[in-house]
């Protein structure tokens, strides 16, 4: 204790104290990592079993035209918290959206399903009692902090650098505390890799929030320095939203609640979370794989197209005003396809009807009798009812319908975020609990990706072409 004050004895004093208190809590109520060492050999039984039974069956014929098209639905890939159907959308451990939100636990006083619940729930596949949220919620809370060293590396990007890279640059630097990249250099069993990544994947979701406000804070605020401080009794969301100044605007918060609990996870196959796994393959700690991934979702075809559709619709509105008829709608969007754009916010590379998030949202937008006599939210309506139409004349999408980011931007534009290039940074936090499935990946002991490619010499050659 030598060379402390009274003043900072007292603090640890308190820490520990709390951190004496909170081991008591986690013993009677199961957390997140007991739970997983429970379900995780159960499961790697039943993987054992069918590999052993099954291994040698054949998911479908691999065509020259996949090499070409972008892998579509080649079953490649083992993906365990979700499971995307063309027709019928998302189910996160075979629940779909509106069931999840039946179940997972809301935050006191709150209307939504909390994203600490959904992450629990993607990671362990169990339902958290209400009891086991409220502790993960504090858990999470605790783990959120962010060092110093990090928000100077924050506070050091140039403001008019996009917030997407200052984001990827941002949680690439957690992994100087990453305890899998720690306990792999110490020699760690490869049994053991899933609970150090278990670890990491709980912290990087925890600290994605602070670090993503800092970045706000410092492009359109009054700087990180400034945020206000963390309370450890609040959700992630809840902290977010304070620290980027909408504390007390409730309908900010949840929607917040909402969005990034239904943005995690989208199956293996879509930019982002597959480059978290074939990152992750490599072994690779979650921070890397993580940020590897987020530079996928800021391409405009992924991610970056909440905040395309926004720029859209209010381009829309400088055109046709805020009560459109379906006609002048159908002319806009004739107008952008003819200049060889694409429509954002609709299309999509497997669903095949209006992506369930995207009716989630208009849900919950319908519901709030402000947001629904909004004009945005009134052209993302008459987007939504002449776009499937058109883009069907058109003739070129599969999928003429919305996805989830036809309808998400407008909701954050309504309650006060209205800088668009901030968008998918929302998008990201969420994506962060789509790292979940790199603790399956190391349960599983699956191995490093490695696919092969075919030059067209060698294409032809192979076919006798
Ligand atoms: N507007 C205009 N043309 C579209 C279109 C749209 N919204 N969606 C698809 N098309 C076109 C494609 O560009 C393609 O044209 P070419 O043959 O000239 O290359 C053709 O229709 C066939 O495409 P597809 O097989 O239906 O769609 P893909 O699987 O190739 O692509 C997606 C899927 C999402 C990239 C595409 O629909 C698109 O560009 N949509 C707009 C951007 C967008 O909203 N992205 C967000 C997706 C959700 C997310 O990841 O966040």
């Amino acid at each position: 204790m030598l060379g402390l004050s009274a003043r900072s004895v007292a603090a640890s004093a308190r820490v520990a104290g709390l951190r004496r208190s909170t081991a008591v809590r986690f013993q009677s109520t199961k957390g997140v990592i007991e739970t997983l060492a429970e379900v995780i050999p159960e499961r790697q039984e039943i993987a054992k079993k069918l590999r052993a039974e099954h291994g040698d069956k054949s998911l479908g014929d691999i065509k020259v035209e996949n090499v070409f098209g972008g892998m579509r639905g080649l079953k490649v890939m083992l993906w365990e918290p979700s499971v995307l159907d063309a027709n019928e959308g998302i189910r996160f451990w075979g629940k779909t959206i509106p069931e999840c939100q039946e179940v997972l636990p809301k935050a006191p006083g709150g209307s939504q399903m909390l994203p600490e619940s959904m992450l629990f729930f993607l990671l362990t596949s169990k339902v958290p009692s209400q009891a086991q949220a409220d502790q993960f919620v504090k858990e999470l809370a605790e783990r959120s902090q962010i060092s110093p060293e990090l928000e100077k590396v924050i506070d050091s990007f140039p403001k008019t650098l996009h917030p997407m890279t200052q984001f990827c640059m941002a949680v690439a630097a957690l992994n100087h505390d990453s305890k899998f990249a720690k306990a792999y250099a110490a020699g760690m069993k490869k049994s053991e890799y899933w609970k150090s990544t278990a670890e990491d994947v709980l912290d990087l979701s925890a600290k994605v929030w602070p670090i993503a406000a800092r970045i706000y804070r410092n492009v359109y605020m009054d700087g990180g320095k400034n945020a206000p401080a963390l309370d450890m009794s609040k959700d992630l969301a809840w902290n977010f939203a304070n620290q980027i100044g909408h504390g007390d605007n409730n309908g900010f918060i949840e929607v917040i609640r909402l969005y990034n609990a239904i943005h995690t996870d989208h199956e293996g196959g879509n930019v982002s979370a597959h480059t978290i796994h074939l990152v992750g393959s490599a072994l690779s700690d979650p921070f890397l794989a993580y940020s590897a991934g987020l530079a996928g979702l800021a391409g405009p075809l992924h991610g970056l197209a909440n905040q395309e559709v926004l720029r859209f619709i209010l381009d829309m509105q400088k055109q046709v005003g805020n009560n459109p008829s379906p006609e002048q709608v159908k002319d806009y969007i004739w107008s952008v396809l003819k200049s060889g754009r694409v429509i954002p916010g609709y299309g999509h590379a497997v669903l095949r009807k209006p992506d369930p998030r995207f009716m989630a949202l208009q849900q919950f937008a319908a519901n709030d009798p402000e947001v629904s006599q909004s004009p945005v939210f009134k052209l993302v309506n008459a987007m939504f009812e002449v776009a499937p139409g058109v883009l069907t004349e058109h003739g070129k999408t599969k999928n003429p319908f919305p996805n989830v980011d036809a309808g998400s931007g407008m909701l954050l534009y309504h309650y006060g975020l209205t800088q668009f290039e901030f968008y998918t940074v929302i998008f990201g936090i969420s994506r962060a609990m789509a790292s979940a499935q790199l603790v399956w990946d190391r349960a599983y002991g699956l191995p490093i990706e490695r696919p092969k490619s075919m030059s067209i010499d060698g294409l032809k050659k192979f076919l006798g072409a």
